[in-house]
């Protein structure tokens, strides 16, 4: 089992894991040792592991960096702080595994980062979203230029940012925050359901959907046309998509259903 800081628990069950931000007491504000420790957990997921859900302890999923760690930080500094956290948010975002995140409370800076790098967001009532980085004199640093436009839009983050605006959960849901709005208490419940729901999944179609897709949908429409074919071509020609399609014509597989 990998090593993780003090701000860090993991749970591995069934094949999915849990990783919990466990510095409550500083509203699971992420220094060194926590962005350190978040890398690490994804780099060295165990093999069976088939979902990932990130949450928090305590009132708030995360208040962002930890400002007490950065304020001495030179230039220099600054970007290899940001390069690291880079580091660790892409081994959540480009793994080969989904993950998904259960918020509450706060979600801000860089806990709004660390949230837009997972997979899936399922937002409690009591979330929000904001970004002080603005009022702070700084700027996104753990890849939110980058992720947040592609979620809200760029307008959106750059009134955030210069206005100090904030979202609640349900406006924040409608507007691309988080996939899912759930009842108060009920986000890791329904985190679990889903992680279930996708260790059934046929390993290639997870495969495309995390590493294929992302890269179509950025990649000119020719390009990204051709790999959606090549990738269509090789899922379909996988055993367990034969098998599963056999098993709706041949009547032994659920219908859709909408709730
Ligand atoms: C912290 C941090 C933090 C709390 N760094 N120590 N993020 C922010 O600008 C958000 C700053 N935090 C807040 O606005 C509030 O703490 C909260 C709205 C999240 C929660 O309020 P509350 O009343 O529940 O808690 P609190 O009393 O403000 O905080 C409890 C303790 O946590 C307190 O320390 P204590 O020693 O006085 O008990 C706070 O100082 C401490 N704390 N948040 C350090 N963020 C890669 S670039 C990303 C750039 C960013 O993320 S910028 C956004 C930073």
């Amino acid at each position: 089992m990998t090593a993780l800081p003090s701000s860090l628990a993991a749970e591995h069950r069934d094949g999915i894991a849990l990783l919990r931000l466990t510095r409550p007491a500083k509203r699971n504000a992420i220094d060194d040792a926590m962005i350190e420790g978040i890398g690490r957990f994804f780099a060295k997921l165990p093999a069976a592991t088939r979902a990932v859900i990130v949450h928090g302890e305590g009132a708030h999923f995360c208040a962002g960096l930890d400002l007490s760690a950065v304020t001495e930080n030179d230039a220099t500094e600054g970007m290899l702080h940001s390069r690291a956290w880079h580091q660790a948010f892409e081994r959540i975002e480009a793994g080969a595994v989904p993950v998904i995140a259960v918020l509450q409370g706060a979600v801000i800076g860089g806990g709004l980062e660390l949230a837009c790098a997972c997979h899936i967001r399922i937002a409690e009532p009591s979330a929000y979203f904001a970004l002080p980085e603005g009022q702070r004199g700084i700027f996104v640093g753990g890849g939110g230029a980058v992720r947040l436009p592609r979620l809200i839009g760029t307008a959106r983050m750059i009134d955030m940012m210069l206005t100090g605006r904030t979202y609640g959960a349900a406006e924040g849901a409608a507007v691309g925050f988080a996939q899912y709005l759930v009842e108060a208490g009920t986000g890791m419940d329904k985190a679990l359901a889903l992680a279930r729901h996708m260790t059934t999944l046929a390993p290639l179609t997870v495969f495309a959907v995390l590493q294929a897709l992302p890269r179509i949908a950025e990649t000119d429409p020719r390009t990204g046309l051709l790999m959606e074919s090549l990738m269509a071509a090789i899922a379909a020609a996988d055993q367990e998509a034969k098998s599963r399609l056999h098993d709706f014509l041949e009547k032994r597989a659920p219908k859709v259903v909408h709730e």
